[in-house]
């Protein structure tokens, strides 16, 4: 099993987007293990994005994912990294798969509704930075002998 970290962003949140996109989460069979509603401020979004400090749409995606309240939740899975990242579809709403989250609700890169870690290292570091260990919830669900084979 795999743990990744996605956040709603603040256009999903305020496009009142959220239920939507937790509910395309549950029903592929993924499970939350960890889910908060809050503001992100910019020490948290610096780190968050600092492997994009210098590039010329920084300070904008800084501005974007302050700008109010996001979901940050920590998803579990077989393959969940991978998985998640085909749900929520390519960077650019504009490329993105219609069937995908940024396909269906998006229409530009600056403002794509969802972050997904895009890899196993990513998605450690991003899950430490956003949660404390005991906000992450361990239990099993009952519908997992159907889910898995
Ligand atoms: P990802 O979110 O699909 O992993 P990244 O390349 O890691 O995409 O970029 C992080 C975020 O930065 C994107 O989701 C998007 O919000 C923003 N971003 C990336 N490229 C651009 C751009 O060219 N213009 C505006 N925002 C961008
Ligand atoms: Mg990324």
């Amino acid at each position: 099993m795999e743990r990744t970290f996605v956040m709603i962003k603040p256009d999903g949140v305020q496009r009142r987007l959220v239920g939507k996109v937790i509910e395309r989460i549950e029903q592929s069979g993924l499970k939350i293990v960890a889910m908060k509603f809050m503001r992100v401020s910019t020490e948290l979004a610096s780190k968050h994005y600092e492997m994009h400090k210098g590039k010329s749409f920084y300070d904008g995606l800084i501005k974007y994912i302050t700008s109010g309240p996001v979901v940050a939740m920590v998803i579990e899975g077989e393959n969940a990294i991978a998985k998640i990242r085909k749900l929520v579809g390519a960077t650019d709403p504009q490329d993105a798969a219609p069937g995908t989250i940024r396909g269906d609700f998006a229409q530009h890169i600056g403002r794509n509704i969802i972050h997904a870690s895009d890899g196993e290292e990513t998605a450690k570091r991003e899950i430490s930075l956003w949660f404390e260990n005991e906000e992450l919830v361990d239990y099993e669900m009952i519908d997992e002998q159907w889910i898995y084979e």
